[in-house]
């Protein structure tokens, strides 16, 4: 059977093959910001509840916070990220504390 133009036309051509176009999706690094205010007790309670740390594990990240000004909770996919920072903020708020928490790409 004849071929048609197109396909005699590609005879000619180098046809470059299309680059993969998946990438995986952004990580986010959950982290808490040190103030003056908010309660040492407190904060641990938020590393226990929000990000499932152990009473050892939580104390030592709420002491690297309070002594380097911030730390990393966690690393999340954007939406989960999203909703930890929301979760945290709405509790300290609830509890009239001055914590914030907030997000960044991994
Ligand atoms: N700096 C606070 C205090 O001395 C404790 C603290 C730790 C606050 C970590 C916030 O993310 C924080 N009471």
């Amino acid at each position: 059977m004849a071929r048609d133009s197109q396909e005699k036309h590609d005879d000619d051509l180098l046809v470059q093959e299309a680059k993969p176009k998946l990438k995986r999706p952004p990580l986010y690094k959950v982290f808490l910001l040190n103030d003056d205010f908010t309660p040492m007790e407190f904060v641990v309670e938020i590393l226990k509840v929000f990000f499932g740390m152990d009473e050892e594990k939580a104390t030592q990240v709420m002491l690297h916070v309070h002594t380097r000004g911030m730390g990393v909770c966690g690393v999340y996919s954007k939406d989960i990220a999203e909703s930890k920072v929301r979760q945290v903020n709405d509790f300290s708020r609830e509890h009239q504390h001055p914590l914030l928490c907030d997000m960044d790409e991994a």
